[in-house]
């Protein structure tokens, strides 16, 4: 039996019983694409427009929902309404971080009602087991996946190596739940378990933003590291030139690097 890496996205949909890890790898074999839009702008009308633009391009539409000045729920309809256009899923990176019963209230209540529309979002391990409880209790019935953060790609980061094997382990024992993780590499290189690793920082054209990201291209993060979707924002909306070429470049970089790994 062939490693993970190796295998189609297609081929892993049978590792995984949570429904969001299911729908994503088909999703991705689909559209042929690993790319996940990071989309962090302030007003609606710029995000929606840019997601209607680069929406054909990506198999996830990254949000940070509560950088929005004019957030409302005629948002959520609209972004629902790409969603379908466009086929792709939402990922709020809303990096939970409190107990069990307070994450519980964050996802599933107050104005942004997470779990209502997201279908992945992400936690720290920090807190340990109870985060994953929590949020389970909400997600799972939604058909919902989460994912753990092992690892961040910003300079002096402290998630790095018991810490990140005990997210590792962690998300071992919530396999119904944990999809998989945000990290820089393969986290797990056993062929009878997969995790769908995505990582942040991405970027063609620089290697960092003066405020401690840091960035590596698609190959490096694909056929070297191999990762399973790269997430890339201000490279795609913020380089001054136009955006649905940006996107293109971006996804053709990514789909190349993983189709390059299988061959290897
Ligand atoms: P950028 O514009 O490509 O730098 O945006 C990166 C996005 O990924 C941004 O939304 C961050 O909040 C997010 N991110 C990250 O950059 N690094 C991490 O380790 C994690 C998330 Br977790």
């Amino acid at each position: 039996m062939a490693f993970n890496s190796k295998k189609t996205y297609g081929e892993r949909i049978e590792n995984f019983t949570n429904i969001a890890a299911r729908e994503l790898l088909t999703l991705m074999e689909r559209k042929k694409t690993n790319l996940s839009l990071a989309l962090d702008v302030n007003t609606k009308r710029e995000f929606l427009e840019i997601a209607d633009k680069v929406g054909p391009y990506i198999c996830l539409l990254k949000t940070h929902i509560d950088i929005l000045v004019d957030f409302d729920q005629d948002f959520i309809e609209q972004l629902k309404k790409l969603q379908n256009k466009h086929d792709f899923m939402i990922f709020e990176d809303r990096k939970f971080a409190d107990i069990g019963n307070t994450v519980k209230h964050q996802y599933s209540k107050g104005i942004y009602k997470i779990a209502e529309w997201a279908n992945i979002t992400n936690a720290h391990p920090l807190p340990g087991d109870g985060i994953v409880s929590g949020l389970k209790e909400v997600g799972l019935p939604l058909g919902r996946g989460l994912l753990l953060l092992a690892e961040m790609s910003s300079k002096g980061s402290l998630a790095t190596g018991a810490y990140t094997e005990a997210a590792v382990e962690m998300a071992r024992r919530h396999r119904d739940f944990v999809i998989g993780f945000i990290a820089g590499r393969k986290l797990v290189s056993n062929e009878n378990e997969d995790f769908i690793v995505m990582s942040p920082g991405v970027g063609l054209d620089s290697s960092k933003d003066g405020l401690g990201q840091q960035y590596r291209t698609p190959r490096n993060v694909i056929l070297e590291s191999n990762s399973d979707i790269i997430i890339v924002g201000r490279g795609i909306y913020e380089s001054g030139k136009d955006v649905i070429e940006e996107a293109l470049r971006y996804k053709n970089a990514g789909w190349n690097a993983y189709l390059e790994r299988l061959m290897n």
